[in-house]
């Protein structure tokens, strides 16, 4: 993938409880369309995801998550020319999914699972390796930090090491500060206004701060459809200080926004 210019990466949840488009897209009939609508706003790859890694969430079967997402993986990667991110931390649901059709893979848990890293490196795919302080069941109880931004660094480094070490080539590498994932929200805004720090660690970064609670923080508890403009507005900050992917469930309003600062960028 050619990320010499930022890029969005659409959000399309296969689960009953994602915090945002949980249940949306159950139906194969919708995840295709969205899938569809998504590609026709301008997206540059697709994220799939089989489970919910919202606060709170409790974890899924591998046979679940298998049968959830893949049907629709195959579909998408036939019909679309994008390329298929598979959202799992279970080796066996990344080996199916890129069997199926994914091209990458997006694990929350920085392959942390047993086997995860040896299955990536096999599979020979790039993988967005994110930070997360606990699991989704918990990670919201009390996060706690003396320097976010360092100890998030600090972790991402020593990711990136264990895959390279593993075999996972550099160039198959990003990374993710995992907005929201055992974070308080001055944890978030701390981070999110240092993102350009996290560029010293010399891979592309991904971020995802799309329709998050800590948009909904900032504008006095907005509800989920009143945060699009939140959004947008932190995907381009990142975007500002270096990200090269950004997350999103609004495909169409965030593609906009990059084309305006890309055409700002280059004049
Ligand atoms: C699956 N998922 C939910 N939020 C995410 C985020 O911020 N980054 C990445 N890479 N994946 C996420």
């Amino acid at each position: 993938m050619d990320l010499s210019e930022p890029v969005v990466m659409g959000i399309l949840n296969v689960t009953p409880d994602s915090f945002s488009d949980g249940g949306c897209f159950i139906e194969l009939e919708a995840a295709l369309a969205q899938g569809r609508q998504m590609v026709a706003e301008g997206v540059a790859i697709i994220d799939i995801g089989g489970e919910s890694t919202r606060p709170g969430a409790e974890a899924v079967s591998v046979a679940t998550e298998l049968q959830r997402v893949i049907p629709l993986i195959k579909l998408l990667a036939q019909e679309l020319s994008v390329p298929i991110s598979i959202d799992s931390s279970k080796p066996e649901v990344m080996r199916a999914a890129v069997e199926a059709g994914a091209g990458m893979v997006n694990d929350v848990f920085a392959l942390q699972a047993p086997q995860a890293l040896e299955t990536v490196a096999e599979l020979k795919v790039p993988v967005c390796l994110m930070h997360m302080q606990g699991e989704p069941r918990t990670m919201q109880m009390s996060p706690y930090y003396g320097n976010v931004v360092q100890e998030v660094a600090d972790f991402l480094n020593q990711k990136v090491a264990v895959c390279l070490a593993a075999g996972i080539e550099a160039k198959n590498i990003l990374l993710d500060p995992g907005f929201g994932f055992g974070k308080s929200l001055q944890h978030n805004l701390v981070l999110l206004k240092n993102l350009s720090q996290l560029r010293e660690l010399g891979f592309p970064l991904l971020v995802g701060l799309s329709r998050k609670r800590m948009i909904a923080a900032v504008l006095k508890n907005a509800p989920l459809e009143a945060r699009l403009q939140g959004s947008v507005a932190a995907a381009l900050m990142a975007v500002m200080q270096g990200a090269k992917i950004v997350r999103v469930h609004d495909v169409k309003a965030t593609v906009e926004a990059l084309s305006l600062y890309r055409a700002v960028n280059n004049a």
